[in-house]
């Protein structure tokens, strides 16, 4: 039989498969956990084969209906009596919610939708007439097609907006689904056609436009949350309630009220980044989130699993998780044909029909849908025996009716304990016509024929006269009834109601004082005669601006389980790790001075392994300030090469919601980490870093710079005074243990923060005409770069001035805007990059070095005033000594040293016989013969 087969193709369908009850006593097994698994020898078979048969005379006595009632009564009471029994990882194909159990819908359903469908036209026209000519910019009409219903329930019903007593919502709207979004502000009055006619043309439209996603770099005041790289919207969102929970529990702002939604795709939940913190929302139990997944079932290319049903796969794989989770499947349409289904053949269709199946049928007609679904179970054939065609089209998917989907957002935002997600069923193109609804090719569809425009106006009735629609049929007119209208009041109302327009977002946050400057002191004062590696001098630093009063309790350390290799599991004892929790067991170090303390008061958010969640934390930290007034300084420190190159997206979202904070790419450099090798040494953080307009990068040396830098940061990010305070600084720091110098009196500040200054002059001595040439390194390369001074000085009589580059990329980012000045401004005097007028007044050619790639310093090349080399460690990393490294990348000492000599040759200022004696002196070819850098520190 066809359904039979089909039934057995899907895994889903545990109902009304036909399975032969055990009768035999003999072979009558248990298995004391999962049914699934091998089974174990019955040590009662007799009373076993009783239950048994006790349930077979209940389904043969009352029926399927009435046995599965009972059994799944059983399953919860022996959840209750906690028997350890497996949960039933999927339902049937229907609604979670019973139509017994919907709550009356308290608006004016005919209202509501009288200006949906004036919200789906306006979208649909906005992207429409995008593509007018000479414009052509593209947009997506059929995702927001699809999601209205779910959308609007929420703006009229549940999305509180920041004048709510609860501080709002957050809302994560699917990026792709925008124009729905201006097409509810233009009915809102917030904005006008002529933005409308910017969609997609920021910059050349008259007035301004609109993003063409949520983007809040580009829509300061009304998209909060950057959503559409898929992926970053689900996890992000997941950080998002938890930043929530973590202000409230820590006292900092009573945000317990507000809840997160997020408005997914069904095919963006194939990205690792939508389902790989699924468990930290459960255990965190953040029942202030809901995630709305769209399932049209529909991707960019086709279907999202033509052969399975991803309703299904994705209730498991979040029941799983621990979530809550509630489908709506079919809307109210259906609920008489599934009351009078006794015998449950159609809802064994339902669970049989795979979703490459249902697609189609949107595509088709009512009399397909009788002949393909229907007609595949006579029991079920008989249930629409009078219907017609017409009313069989128009049993809608649950995703599209308002009652149900109001009942599920009402269950999601009551349900205590556990996130939500809600799964609707929706149909892709939704009310846009044949050559829309359910086609592969309606994700890339942005025009509308004159047919489909008339076709659409009628379905959504809106009073547009064809005359209208045929005078220019690339700009169809928008829709707007004038502020008086029945419907607009009603819809101001329920905004007015929930506490104003969603979305929106503010930038006004409470004023916050400041570190102390002596909060510094201990990296000023350097190390003594101890040997600190920076990342330690970091972690003093940060200790001590944890204690900063007023201040401190505003830092979220952010740790993907490395804090020991970073020495800061110093805090644990007096910052504590957050954990809503608190912390139920006996801790194996409680005697310890450092103990693992776990605390709901916890400012440490310690993530577990998970690079993609600290970065999610980070981003929802940093935005604090926007997002619920308060700031937050979230300082993310984890190995760098697990940084940028890994959730570099993730960054960029973070720039794009403007968030604030710090970054820190610890165990930095190629040649820095001893013994760990390829896939740790990170040679080109900074070159990622430098991709992101809103990532302020720094490659400190010693203790001193960083304190300079951090409270030059601190000071930009929250001071007040900075015109563009919404950066992140990405500072980073090495393992190597060294001697920290106190910071030089004299110290040229301007310059460290700029990006360069003079550390040590060249040493006098005999002869004022000797060769002179300027050595300009950073970070960890700096002690190279001195100890390259001196074997020039001794072995070769010739002056080197040694330079700390504290930013190779401030330094280009300034020489780049001075020069598109002068080219702008041909009339003006032209003005003089930093590093230029920095370098100047010296003398003799400049050699870059750095313990990454070349391409860190060459950034600088085109503003360095003569003769310019770089060194650098390029290519695969590998795990060595730090000398014999150094040494293979000819990046230490000597390899400066020679460089340098080379320099001078080329310049006529050296006897080419030099460098060759100097590369036989230093064994420049041995790497056994390297001494550059120290051994220890963590990795
Ligand atoms: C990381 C990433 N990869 C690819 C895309 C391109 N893209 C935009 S929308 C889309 C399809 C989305 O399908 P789905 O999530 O099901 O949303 P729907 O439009 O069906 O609601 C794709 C692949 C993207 N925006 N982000
Ligand atoms: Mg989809």
């Amino acid at each position: 039989m066809r359904e039979r087969s089909a039934v057995h193709r899907d895994p889903t369908t545990p109902r009304f498969l036909e399975i032969e009850p055990t009768r035999k006593r003999s072979t009558v097994t248990v298995n004391d956990q999962d049914p699934y698994s091998v089974t174990k020898a019955d040590p009662d078979p007799e009373e076993t084969a009783e239950w048994q048969e006790s349930l077979d005379a209940l389904v043969e006595a009352q029926g399927r209906g009435r046995a599965r009632e009972i059994m799944l009564s059983l399953l919860k009471r022996s959840k209750e009596l906690q028997l350890g029994v497996p949960m039933v990882p999927t339902t049937d194909y229907i609604n979670t919610i019973a139509p017994e159990n919907e709550p009356q819908f308290p608006g004016n359903e005919e209202i509501e939708r009288r200006y949906r469908a004036w919200i789906r036209w306006n979208a649909a026209i906005t992207v429409h007439r995008a593509q007018r000519p000479g414009i052509a910019v593209g947009g997506h009409i059929s995702t927001y097609a699809s999601s209205a219903a779910l959308y609007e329930v929420g703006h009229n019903w549940f999305f509180r907006g920041q004048d709510s007593p609860t501080g709002g919502d957050q809302i994560f709207y699917q990026g792709h689904a925008s124009p729905g979004m201006y097409a509810r502000a233009f009915l809102e009055g917030r904005i006008g056609t002529d933005k409308l006619d910017g969609f997609r043309q920021e910059h050349s439209h008259d007035g301004g436009g609109l993003s063409s996603y949520p983007h809040p770099r580009l829509m300061p005041d009304f998209w909060q949350f950057p959503t559409v790289s898929m992926g970053l919207g689900p996890i992000n969102a997941i950080y998002q309630a938890q930043s929530n929970k973590y202000l409230t529990n820590r006292g900092i702002k009573d945000v317990s009220e507000s809840q997160v939604w997020a408005f997914l795709g069904d095919g963006e939940m194939d990205e690792v980044e939508s389902r790989g913190a699924l468990q930290l929302a459960a255990n965190d139990g953040l029942d202030n989130l809901n995630f709305v997944i769209n399932c049209n079932l529909q991707r960019l290319d086709g279907p999202v699993r033509g052969n399975g049903k991803i309703i299904q796969e994705l209730e498991s794989f979040f029941r799983g998780a621990g979530w809550n989770v509630i489908k709506v499947v079919w809307g109210r349409e259906w609920d008489d044909l599934l009351a009078r289904d006794t015998e449950g053949a159609l809802v064994n269709l339902m669970n049989a029909t795979p979703d490459g199946d249902y697609q189609t049928y949107k595509a088709e007609s009512g009399a397909f849908v009788r002949d393909n679904f229907f007609a595949r179970d006579p029991r079920a054939l008989e249930l629409v025996k009078d219907y017609s065609d017409e009313q069989i089209w128009n049993l809608k998917r649950g995703g599209h009716d308002y009652r149900k989907v109001y009942a599920a957002f009402k269950a999601a935002t009551e349900h205590t304990g556990q996130p939500t997600v809600i799964l609707a069923k929706t149909v892709k193109g939704y009310g846009l016509g044949p050559s829309f609804e359910g086609r592969n090719a309606t994700h890339q569809m942005k025009k509308l024929t004159l047919d489909n425009l008339k076709q659409f106006r009628d379905e959504m009735r809106i009073p547009i006269s064809d005359a209208q629609l045929e005078e220019n049929p690339y700009l169809p007119p928008y829709y707007h009834p004038g502020e008086d209208d029945e419907a607009i009041q009603y819809l101001r109302e329920r905004r007015r109601e929930l506490g104003g327009f969603v979305p929106e977002r503010r930038s006004k946050y409470t004023q916050i004082d400041l570190p102390e400057p002596t909060t510094y002191d201990i990296v000023k004062k350097g190390s003594g005669k101890q040997e600190v590696a920076t990342t330690m001098a970091f972690a003093r630093l940060l200790k001590d601006l944890l204690r900063a009063k007023g201040f401190g309790h505003r830092i979220v350390p952010i740790i993907p389980d490395e804090a020991r290799t970073f020495g800061m599991d110093a805090y644990f004892p007096s910052a504590k790790i957050y954990n809503p929790h608190g912390q139920h067991y006996t801790s194996v170090d409680r005697e310890l001075l450092l103990a693992y303390k776990e605390s709901v008061q916890g400012q440490i958010l310690h993530v577990g392994i998970n690079e993609a969640g600290a970065t999610a934390a980070f981003t929802a930290a940093g935005t604090s300030y926007s997002t619920h007034g308060e700031p937050l300084l979230p300082v993310y420190v984890f190995y760098s090469m697990f940084g940028f190159q890994r959730t570099g997206d993730a960054f960029w979202a973070a720039g794009d919601q403007m968030t604030r904070g710090f970054i820190i790419g610890a165990t930095a450099g190629r040649t820095t980490l001893t013994g760990e090798g390829l896939q740790h040494g990170d040679g080109h953080s900074p070159i990622l870093a430098q991709t992101n307009p809103a990532v302020v990068t720094y490659d400190p040396a010693y203790g001193y710079e960083l304190g300079h830098i951090m409270r030059d940061g601190i000071e930009r990010m929250y001071g007040g005074s900075h015109p563009d305070p919404n950066v992140m600084y990405y500072l980073t720091v090495y393992n190597e243990p060294m001697v920290q110098p106190a910071e030089p009196e004299q110290l040229d500040v301007d310059g460290l923060l700029r990006g360069i200054y003079k550390l040590k002059d060249a040493p006098t001595g005999e002869g004022d005409n000797r060769s002179r040439v300027q050595l300009l390194a950073s970070g960890v390369a700096v002690p190279w770069a001195l100890e390259a001074q001196e074997l020039l000085a001794n072995d070769w009589n010739v002056r080197a001035d040694v330079w700390s580059v504290t930013s190779w990329n401030e330094l280009r980012r300034d020489g780049l805007a001075v020069e598109q000045r002068n080219f702008l401004n041909p009339n003006d005097e032209r003005a003089v990059p930093y590093v230029t007028r920095k370098l100047s007044e010296t003398e003799g050619p400049f050699l870059g070095v750095t313990d990454f790639m070349h391409a860190v310093p060459d950034q600088i090349r085109p503003f360095v005033p003569g003769d310019f080399a770089t060194l650098g460690a390029d290519g695969f990393g590998f795990s060595d000594t730090r000398p014999a490294a150094r040494r293979y990348f000819k990046i230490d000492g000597p390899s400066i040293a020679v460089r340098a000599l080379e320099q001078l040759v080329q310049r006529g200022q050296m006897d080419p016989s030099v460098p060759a004696q100097a590369i036989e002196r230093y064994r420049l070819h041995d790497v056994t013969a390297g001494t550059t850098g120290s051994a220890g520190g963590e990795s």
